[in-house]
């Protein structure tokens, strides 16, 4: 990834004197208005209150109050993920601005187009340690795509208009704009530029013809191809294209945590989730490949396993708009740098031409995969303590909501299990925190995709854990009619690290135990706890329970629900390759422990 943070700002080429002076602040409104923002997620304090006084009056951007900054940055990530627009997160210097910052490296590492805007100290004051100073240009520097300080009002406008063109295009990502209080105070012209135009910023779209023809050729030949699909094509709203080269090329797909929904599951051509969580069949078909065409993915570690021993006969196409990812983890035979929907469009033309009317035969390919898709599908044990199995209550949730709700989760056994037992069928539908696994990204980001998608159902799917990081945006919702539903996946622990204390730490489970719903204590009380704000708050004990509190949930439309499921915290994530072991040695069995023969 490329991290070219400046703070310099682009002039545009006039500023006409003729133009009627605003306030920084007043421009700062305005421009979010021409950038057609209409929801923004803060907290005012002093270095930024010249904005907030001309926000009141506007009535083309609502903001939103939110209980912390880091909930803000989360919200505007889940607005952006849902929608595909930008997201916007306003805080004040210092402690304002540093609350921003796991949201901000959050969006860094899943690519998620957001702009943060910060008030700064005063200009003269830089530098002093003056009252909550801090260098948040610095301190973000290595996790957004660019930031920007504003030290002059005629600068806002510019450089608004330029952070936006950075986040949306290319790698989408974070883009910080920080204000100092004296460019939000002094008047200027407004001057709205007419086009971005940033020199040494110039993304790659259009990839090499040379390099599809060599990519159509591979796949022409190749007898166990895979499409290894990521999150990139969700960014590029790809999907379409995407299923075109699929049934062009009959090629199994598989999908990363990231891209979950945009190839749709009840597909024929489609093997799951690749991965240490993911399905036997996903894993083998990347493992034993030969040809692997990357589109918009990472060689994340979770995916590849010990990367030495990844895919050993694949020869590999990737096609990643940023050039830093190619051949980053593996080395690739055939490098396209481009954005995937054009590279989809010009490679299925391509493999079409090359192999004219007669597919290639890759029938024994898929009669090995079939064969692992039927003896090794996803599944669950009921569970021994007869407390509910969370994958059992996570599938319902999908299965009464459907594919047109969105699922937003936590970061844990819950967020996998979600990623793996709801159907996903459309891009956008699956939000969650892959690449920094932030826990308490859920609660939020699931706010901000109800407020950029009103009129689906929004469900974010918790664990006690994280809901315990960030449930105070639940007051944001229930005060500004932003009915989420939450389900807390409560296994009364810190379940992911339990899980690998039970495997790799000899059973000793040091420090996960959260005390929030098993035996007599419990601390909160999730029931209390969402009524005092504002929730109608449900908790589910039984399994014949279940559907019946979902259901109650989904014809609840005036404020925020919040379900506590207490379930067994003894149920595993499975299928699990180990940290750092081959895919090969991907666990066949789904629900007891593994055993592998290799160090860990
Ligand atoms: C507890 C936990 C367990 C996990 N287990 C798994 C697992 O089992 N399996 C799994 O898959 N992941 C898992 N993950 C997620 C993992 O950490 C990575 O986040 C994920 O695998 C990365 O997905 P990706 O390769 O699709 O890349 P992303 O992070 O989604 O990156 C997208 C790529 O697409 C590129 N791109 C963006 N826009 C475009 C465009 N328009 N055109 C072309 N390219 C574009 C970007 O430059 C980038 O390289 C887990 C995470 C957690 C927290
Ligand atoms: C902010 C943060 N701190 C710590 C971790 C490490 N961690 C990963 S999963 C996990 C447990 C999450 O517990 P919970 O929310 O209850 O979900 P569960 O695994 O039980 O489903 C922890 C502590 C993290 N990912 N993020």
């Amino acid at each position: 990834m490329t991290a070219d943070s400046v703070s310099a700002v682009p002039r545009p080429p006039s500023q006409k004197a003729a133009a009627p002076e605003i306030t920084g602040a007043e421009a700062v409104v305005r421009a979010l208005g021409l950038l057609g923002v209409t929801d923004v997620f803060g907290i005012p304090g002093g270095t930024i209150m010249p904005v907030y006084d001309p926000l009141l009056d506007d009535d083309t951007v609502r903001h939103i109050l939110v209980r912390h900054e880091q909930g803000a940055g989360h919200a505007a990530e889940g607005y952006a993920s849902a929608s595909g627009r930008v997201g916007v997160a306003i805080a004040t210097s210092g402690p304002g601005a540093t609350n921003l910052v796991t949201a901000i490296a959050d969006a860094y590492m899943d690519s998620v187009p957001l702009v943060a805007i910060t008030g700064q100290v005063f200009s003269h004051l830089m530098g002093t340690d003056a009252f909550q100073e801090a260098d948040i240009v610095g301190i973000t520097m290595p996790v957004t795509k660019h930031s920007f300080l504003v030290k002059h009002p005629e600068d806002i406008p510019s450089a608004l208009a330029a952070a936006f063109e950075v986040a949306s295009t290319g790698r989408p990502g974070p883009v910080l704009v920080d204000i100092t209080k004296d460019a939000q105070q002094k008047s200027a012209p407004f001057v709205w530029p007419p086009k971005v135009d940033l020199p040494g910023y110039r993304p790659v779209t259009k990839a090499h013809g040379k390099q599809i023809q060599a990519a159509a050729a591979l796949l022409a030949e190749a007898k166990k191809p895979v499409l290894y699909v990521g999150g990139g094509v969700v960014r590029g709203r790809a999907a379409a294209e995407l299923l075109a080269l699929a049934e062009s090329t009959n090629a199994p797909v598989v999908t990363t945590l990231m891209a979950r929904g945009v190839f749709p599951d009840s597909h024929q051509q489609h093997l799951g989730m690749p991965g240490m969580h993911g399905t036997v069949p996903a894993v083998l078909a990347l493992q034993e490949s030969d040809l692997i065409v990357a589109l918009g993915a990472r060689f994340d570690d979770r995916v590849t396993g010990k990367a030495a021993d990844f895919a050993p006969n694949a020869k590999v196409v990737h096609v990643d708009i940023d050039p830093a990812e190619i051949s980053k983890i593996r080395n690739a035979d055939v490098p396209i740098v481009g954005d995937v929907r054009d590279v989809l469009i010009d490679l299925d033309a391509a493999f079409r031409g090359a192999v004219g009317t007669t597919k290639p035969d890759i029938a024994e390919w898929w009669s090995y995969l079939d064969g692992l898709r039927e003896e090794f599908p996803l599944g669950f044990s009921p569970t021994e303590d007869g407390l509910l199995a969370p994958q059992h209550v996570i599938q319902r949730i999908g299965e009464l909501t459907g594919p047109e709700g969105i699922y937003v989760a936590g970061v844990g056994q819950h967020q996998m299990w979600a990623a793996q037992f709801i159907k996903y069928e459309r891009p956008n539908a699956w939000l969650n925190s892959g690449g920094a696994g932030t826990m308490g990204y859920s609660v939020p980001a699931a706010m901000g995709a109800k407020v950029a998608e009103p009129d689906r159902v929004v469900w974010s799917i918790d664990g006690d854990g994280c809901f315990q990081m960030t449930n105070q945006e639940l007051a944001t919702c229930a005060i500004n009619n932003i009915p989420i539903k939450v389900a807390i996946i409560n296994n009364s622990s810190l379940g992911m690290v339990r899980q690998w204390q039970t495997l790799f730490y000899d059973g000793r489970h040091s420090n996960t135990d959260l005390n929030t719903g098993h035996g007599t204590v419990r601390i909160p009380d999730f029931v209390k706890l969402a009524e005092a704000y504002g929730c109608l708050a449900i908790r589910v004990e039984k399994e014949e329970d279940v559907d019946a509190a979902i259901t109650l949930a989904l014809e609840t439309n005036d404020r925020p629900v919040v379900i506590d499921f207490v379930v067994s915290a003894d149920a595993m994530v499975w299928p699990m390759v180990p940290q750092g072991v081959s895919n090969s040695y991907v666990q066949y069995a789904r629900d007891h422990a593994p055993t592998f023969d290799e160090e860990i």
